[in-house]
């Protein structure tokens, strides 16, 4: 027969399990006792509260421009949480709630958007890289983490993210063929936040969805509501089980909603209507999962206030060891993000060096 359909394999689901109301579907929620669920939650707290931190003190000049996470908090909480320490992530620039789960202090943070060389210098024994801001660049890099997991045969697996903007980029096409082609235990975790800076979902792609590109490389496409930690949670360790088993990729679509400005250097009225904004106001991630632990008597008033003084307090400390701090060094730009450098940046070095010695700035 000349002409016949040709079955692709892969279905296409949808998974959300926290409804507005901070109701769940207690057949799909993922079993977690109480104190990971308070984590869960104090992890995006800790996000929520750190980033108008940030944008506050861009507004008056203490540190340098910012790119917010706020509505993402449950993407990045949730798809962190089902990582495990020597697992790896290869992260963008936008995952704040990604790192405080994985356990960086907050000033690291801080050091890296007041622009110290010292936000990129990843604790040791923490599997993360520093933030990429080339777009997509990160996922090549997660490739790479990834197949050398497979090849020293580790059951590690990493995680990259990425924006629906990253969909677009020719880094993350290579990385998806290459991570299929190879089975590689890598979760392609796109954060679907309507916008690359004031460019709108509708026009990165006529696919109608991101999830579905994974199909094109012959993986598992999964899309879940990115403001219901419970399903991002769920659906990472999914895809996190099945590629420690060997399993190979998955790429997660959480379908979320940039809350605030692309950078402290956007205007976002140019370009949506604050009645978009309002509608999504509705879903954030934070207050309805806040809404869950108090139905289900996890949390209370008393409670959470304890969180929010704990977390204002690690905020505070972190604030005052930033602006205290005396160590810089411009040589620092070549000290985090190469083992070893290659004979090309090892030249600028020696340049920078010559020309600091000639302008006196540098004794030895
Ligand atoms: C290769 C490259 N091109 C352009 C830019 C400028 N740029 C920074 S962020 C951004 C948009 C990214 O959008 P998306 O991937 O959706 O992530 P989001 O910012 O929404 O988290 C662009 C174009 C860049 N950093 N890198």
């Amino acid at each position: 027969m000349p002409k016949k359909t040709i079955d692709i394999e892969h279905d296409l689901t949808h998974l959300s399990i926290l409804n507005e109301k901070g109701e769940a579907d207690e057949s799909l929620a993922p079993k977690l006792n109480g104190d990971t669920l308070v984590t869960m939650f104090r992890n995006m707290l800790a996000t929520r509260r750190l980033d108008e931190r940030m944008i506050n003190m861009q507004r008056q000049g203490r540190i340098g421009t910012y790119g917010p996470s706020r509505g993402q908090e449950a993407s990045q909480v949730g798809t962190a949480m089902a990582l495990r320490p020597d697992d790896w992530t290869a992260q963008a620039f936008r995952e704040m709630g990604m790192t405080l789960t994985r356990g960086w202090k907050m000033d690291l943070t801080l050091f890296f958007w007041g622009g110290y060389e010292e936000g990129n210098a990843v604790a040791k024994g923490h599997n993360d890289l520093p933030i990429a801001v080339p777009v997509a660049s990160q996922t090549l890099h997660g490739v790479g983490i990834a197949w050398g997991m497979k090849i020293k045969k580790k059951d590690s697996v990493c995680i990259t993210y990425l924006g629906d903007g990253g969909t677009s980029e020719g880094d993350f096409h290579e990385a998806m063929n290459f991570a299929g082609v190879y089975d590689l235990p890598l979760i392609f975790i796109v954060q679907n936040n309507q916008f690359a800076i004031s460019h709108p979902r509708r026009k990165q792609t006529k696919s109608r969805t991101l999830a579905q590109k994974a199909l094109a490389y012959g993986f598992e496409g999964v899309q879940v509501d990115g403001n219901d930690v419970l399903a991002v949670y769920s659906a990472t360790c999914d895809a996190v089980a099945k590629a420690r088993k060997g399993g190979g990729p998955t790429l997660i679509e959480c379908v979320t909603y940039r809350l605030s400005m692309h950078t402290t250097a956007d205007d976002p009225t140019r370009y949506r209507e604050d009645k978009e904004v309002k509608e999504w106001e509705k879903r954030d991630p934070l207050i309805r999962f806040a809404k869950y632990l108090r139905n289900k008597g996890v949390l209370d008033d008393e409670s959470i206030e304890g969180i929010e003084n704990d977390v204002k307090d690690e905020i505070a400390a972190a604030v005052k060891r930033y602006e205290e701090y005396e160590g810089l060094d411009p040589l620092d730009s070549f000290k985090y993000i190469l083992a070893e450098l290659p004979p090309d940046i090892q030249a600028q070095q020696d340049e920078f060096v010559a020309a600091l010695q000639n302008e006196g700035k540098m004794s030895h």
